[in-house]
C-alpha cells in the first residue's frame, strides 16, 4: 500500500469474530446469541470493518437506534442499519417475533461496483425455550443490496440529536474559521523530478485532502509539537483547495489528478468555532462516499447535499436545531458535507477518511489545537522520562 498499490480484497465479513455460514472459508463456527422471548435487548454495534462500511439487519425484528458515537439520538425504527468504519450505535431489539432462529446478517455497501465482494456476513439470534428448529434460520430479506446508495443516504439523514431540555445541543453559531476541504483520489508522482505522466500511467496511486497528500514523518507531529522541534511538519495545510475546478464531474485534468505529498497540518486557536465543508469530487472518476473520522472531537453535522457546495444558497439549508453529534460521518458521493466544531480540547489530532486504503495514500491531515490561557485548558507536558522516536524512512522507488 505504501507504494500505491490497492489492499487486498476481503474473503468475508466478520460478526462478534465469525464468518458465519456463508462464506467459503467459514470454520462452523458461526457465532450464536441466545434471547430470552420478550426482553428489550440494548446492542452495542461497533463498526470494525477497515476498508468498507456495512449494513446490518436482523431477520423479522425491527431495530431502534438510540445512540450514535455515544452521542443520544432521537429513535429510530429502522429494519436496517449502515455502520461507517469507527461508528458506534446503540441499538434497541425487542424479541417478540415467534421463538425460533433468525439470522443477523451484514454486507458491504459500498459506491464503486468494481470492489464488489458480494459476502455476507451472519450470525444467528436464536430464542430460549424448548421448541422445535426444524428450519434453517431466516436471513433478513430487507438487507439492502451492496450499491444500494440511497438505502444508505436515507439511513444517514435519519440521525438527528435528542436535542431536548435534558440533552440540549451546543452548535456553534458564530463562526471564527472555515474551511473547504476537497477530498480526491489523486496521482502521485513516483520521482517528484519526472512527473509528466498522463491519466492512467499512474506513477502512485494516491489520495488526498486539498490536493496535499498526507506524508508520514519521522518524528511524530505530536512529539514534535510537545518538545518545539521544527522540521517534521509545516503549519500551512490550506484553507481552501490549490485548485478550483468542477468538483463533482468526473475529470482526469492533470492539475486536479496530480497532488502534492507533504506534512502539512491546520493550527487552531483555542476556542475557535469552526466549520468544515468537506467536498466529495470525481477525480480520476473516482468518486465514492467518504467516511471523515475525527480524533479527539465530537462534530455536529449541519448540512449535506448533492453537487458542488454553494456558500451562499447551502447554509440556509443549514440544520441548527438537531444536527448529530457524532465522531464519523459520510461525505456523500458527488456531493458535500458541512460540520462544526469548537476548538476546545488542546493537542494534535488526526483527523481523515476511515476506509483503510484512502488513509494509508494520504487521505488525512492533522489539527493542532493550541492551549488556552489556563493550566486546565493546556497540554500537560510530556513526562520527563518519555524517549524521542524517530521512525527509519523509506524511500519509495
Ligand atoms: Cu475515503
Amino acid at each position: 500500500m505504501e507504494s500505491g498499490s490497492d489492499v487486498p480484497h476481503s474473503n468475508g465479513y466478520l460478526i462478534n469474530g465469525e464468518l458465519g455460514d456463508f462464506a467459503n472459508c467459514s470454520s462452523g463456527t458461526t457465532y450464536c446469541w441466545s434471547v430470552e422471548y420478550g426482553k428489550t435487548y440494548l446492542l452495542r454495534i461497533v463498526g470494525a470493518v477497515v476498508d468498507d462500511e456495512v449494513f446490518f439487519a436482523i431477520a423479522e425484528h425491527n431495530l431502534t437506534i438510540v445512540g450514535v458515537d455515544a452521542a443520544d439520538i432521537k429513535p429510530i425504527p429502522t429494519s436496517y442499519i449502515m455502520i461507517s468504519p469507527g461508528r458506534t450505535m446503540d441499538v434497541l431489539l425487542t424479541t417478540n417475533r415467534p421463538p425460533g432462529r433468525y439470522y443477523m446478517a451484514s454486507r458491504q455497501f459500498l459506491t464503486e461496483d468494481a470492489l464488489t465482494d458480494n459476502y455476507n456476513g451472519s450470525a444467528i439470534i436464536e430464542y430460549i425455550g424448548d421448541y422445535n428448529f426444524s428450519s434453517s434460520p431466516i436471513f433478513p430479506h430487507d438487507l439492502p443490496q451492496s450499491l444500494d446508495l440511497k438505502a444508505a443516504m436515507r439511513f444517514t439523514s435519519l440521525i438527528r440529536s435528542l436535542a431536548n431540555e435534558n440533552y440540549p445541543i451546543s452548535v456553534p453559531v458564530n463562526v471564527t474559521k472555515r474551511m473547504l476541504i476537497a477530498v480526491a483520489m489523486n496521482e502521485l508522482c513516483r520521482n517528484r523530478t519526472h512527473c509528466n505522466v498522463t491519466a492512467g500511467s499512474a506513477d502512485i496511486m494516491a489520495s488526498s485532502l486539498n490536493n496535499i497528500s498526507w506524508a508520514n514523518p519521522t518524528v511524530d507531529v505530536l512529539q514534535a509539537h510537545y518538545r518545539n522541534i521544527s522540521g517534521y511538519y509545516r503549519t500551512d495545510f490550506p484553507d481552501w483547495p490549490l485548485v478550483m475546478y468542477n468538483f463533482t464531474e468526473d475529470t482526469n485534468e492533470r492539475d486536479t489528478y496530480m497532488t502534492d505529498q507533504g506534512t502539512k497540518v491546520k493550527v487552531l486557536n483555542y476556542n475557535e468555532s469552526v466549520e468544515v465543508v468537506f467536498q466529495g469530487t470525481g477525480v480520476l472518476d473516482g468518486a465514492s462516499v467518504h467516511p471523515m473520522y475525527m480524533h479527539g472531537y465530537s462534530f455536529y453535522v449541519i448540512g449535506m447535499g448533492k453537487g458542488n457546495f454553494n456558500k451562499e444558497t447551502n447554509p440556509l439549508t443549514y440544520n441548527l436545531v438537531d444536527p448529530p453529534k457524532v465522531n464519523t460521518f459520510i461525505v456523500p458521493k458527488h456531493g458535500w458535507l458541512a460540520i462544526r466544531f469548537v476548538a476546545n480540547n488542546p493537542g494534535v489530532w488526526l483527523w481523515h477518511c476511515h476506509f483503510e486504503r484512502h488513509l494509508t495514500w494520504g487521505m488525512d491531515t492533522v489539527f493542532i489545537v493550541k492551549n488556552g490561557d489556563t493550566e486546565e485548558t493546556s497540554l500537560r507536558p510530556p513526562p520527563s522520562y518519555m524517549p524521542l522516536l524517530v521512525r527509519a524512512t523509506k524511500t519509495i522507488s
